[in-house]
Order: C-alpha cells, then structure tokens, then sequence
C-alpha cells in the first residue's frame, strides 16, 4: 500500500517539474543556458544576476578623477643628517709661528725727519730770541740798570720821599728795593755810585713796631748791611732805610727827599 503511494507520489512530481519546464518562455531559457556555455565566469554582471549569492565580487577599477584642492602646508620635518665638516669633529690645531717682519716702511720716517727739521728750526729762533733778549737788557740796563739773579735794579735818576718814590716804583710795576743777598745790595750800591746824587731808598720801615724793620709785607728781614751803630732812630723820629754809597745801611726820617731806585 505505502509502495504504491511513494511510486505514485515520485510520478506525480516529475509529472509537476515538466510541467514548470514547459511553462516557462523559450528565449529565456534559450538565453540562460547560451550565457553559462559562453561566459562562465567573467561577466560579473551576468554571474549576479544569475546567481543566487547577495554579495557580488568586487568590480574593475574605475577612471582617476580630478586633481583635488591644493592641501594645508604640513608640519617642519626632523632635522636633517649631520654635515660632513661636523661629522668629521676634526679638533682646532695650535697657532702657527709667527712670521718674518715685513720690511720697514718710511712714511713715519718722514714724519720724525720733517719734526725733527722743525724742531731745529724752532731751536734756532730761540737762539735767535734769546740772544736779541740779553743784548737789549744790557742795553736797558745801561748806565742805571742792573740785573742780578731774576731781579732788575733800576735808578729813576731824580729823589723823593718815601711815599713818593714807593708810588713812582708802584706805577712802573715794580717796588722799592728789597735786597735779599750781598750781591743784590752790591748791586744797588753800584746804581748809588753811579747817579751821584747820594744815598737811596730801600722798602724796610719799622713803621709797626719801632725798632723791628720789615719788608712791605711785613714779614722779618732776612738779610741786613746797618752801618755801625745804626739803626739808631735819631731824635726818635727814622722809621725809613738808606742805603749809602759804601753800601752801608742806616735809618733816616721818612720825608728826606733820596735817589729813587726801583725792583722789577
Ligand atoms: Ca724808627
Ligand atoms: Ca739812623
């Protein structure tokens, strides 16, 4: 029983199968099977369509496209290998010797030969100045003059009083004489001798203190020539110096009218 249903079950089946066969349209099947005898595996599009997997296999790579925007500027890159000097380190050598001098130039030579022809030249005019100096000073200084050290004794050739013949010397810029040494006072003993119109005054008053001569500036004498017995202060009334003939010293009254000699 159950043998017959399966045989008549197996019939009724293939019976069904070429029926669908038999159904379907000619060209479409005509095409199928002409497709899968002549593109087996290439056409991929055939494969998909006709293939009942979901996902394809990938197709061909297509056409480049256009050359995209100009990208940002990228960042620094690493530092670049190390130079062949560096790389080498070779260590700094020593100093070399010093060289030959190189020959002597002249321009500074020129130079000290023209300074030392001016030099000349200025020492020769100094000659010059000088000499031309001491023959005009002796010629000054003849026959009232005399020049001892760095002073100059010089007579006026006429007398005074004290007061007087102190502002005649102070005019001409000098002073009555003030001598220091035996040949300052030989000196001027020589321009008394000379005028011949008798003794001459010197600065030295004891005006401050009767007694205690001193120079204008008040200070103590450092040299003296008082005559003997001099200074006296005769009648209580000499606070003024002479100086005579024989180059002695003695105090005499202020207002005698006597050779004024002047200091320079
Ligand atoms: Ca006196
Ligand atoms: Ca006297």
């Amino acid at each position: 029983m159950s043998f017959l249903f399966l045989s008549t079950l197996k019939a009724m089946l293939l019976l069904l199968s070429v029926l669908v066969l038999l159904t379907q349209p000619p060209r479409s099947r005509g095409a199928e099977v002409k497709s899968l005898s002549k593109k087996p595996l290439i056409d991929n599009c055939t494969l998909v369509m006709c293939s009942p997997v979901e996902i394809g296999l990938p197709g061909r790579d297509g056409r480049d496209g256009k050359e995209g925007p100009r990208g940002a500027k990228g960042d620094p890159g690493s530092p670049g290998a190390k130079g062949r000097i560096e790389m080498l380190d070779v260590p700094k050598g020593d100093n070399g010797s010093a060289g030959e001098p190189g020959p002597k130039g002249d321009s500074g030579l020129r130079d000290m030969a023209a300074l030392r022809q001016q030099l000349e030249a200025l020492q020769g005019q100094l000659r010059s100045l000088q000499g031309a100096f001491l023959q005009y000073k002796k010629v000054e200084l003849f026959p009232n003059g005399r020049g001892v050290g760095q002073k100059i004794f010089k007579t006026a050739g006429f007398v005074k009083p004290f007061q007087e013949a102190e502002q005649v010397c102070a005019q001409a810029g000098g002073q009555l004489p003030s001598p220091r040494s035996e040949a300052e006072n030989h000196a001027l003993q020589q321009l008394v001798e000379i005028e011949n119109k008798g003794p001459g005054y010197l600065s030295m008053t004891d005006f401050w203190k009767e007694g205690w001569f001193t120079y204008p500036d008040r200070k103590p004498l450092v040299y003296s020539k008082w005559g003997p017995g001099e200074p006296n202060n005769s009648k209580g009334r000499e606070d003024c110096v002479e100086i005579k003939t024989n180059g002695k010293w003695n105090d005499v009254p202020c207002g005698e009218k006597l050779l004024v000699i002047c200091e320079f």
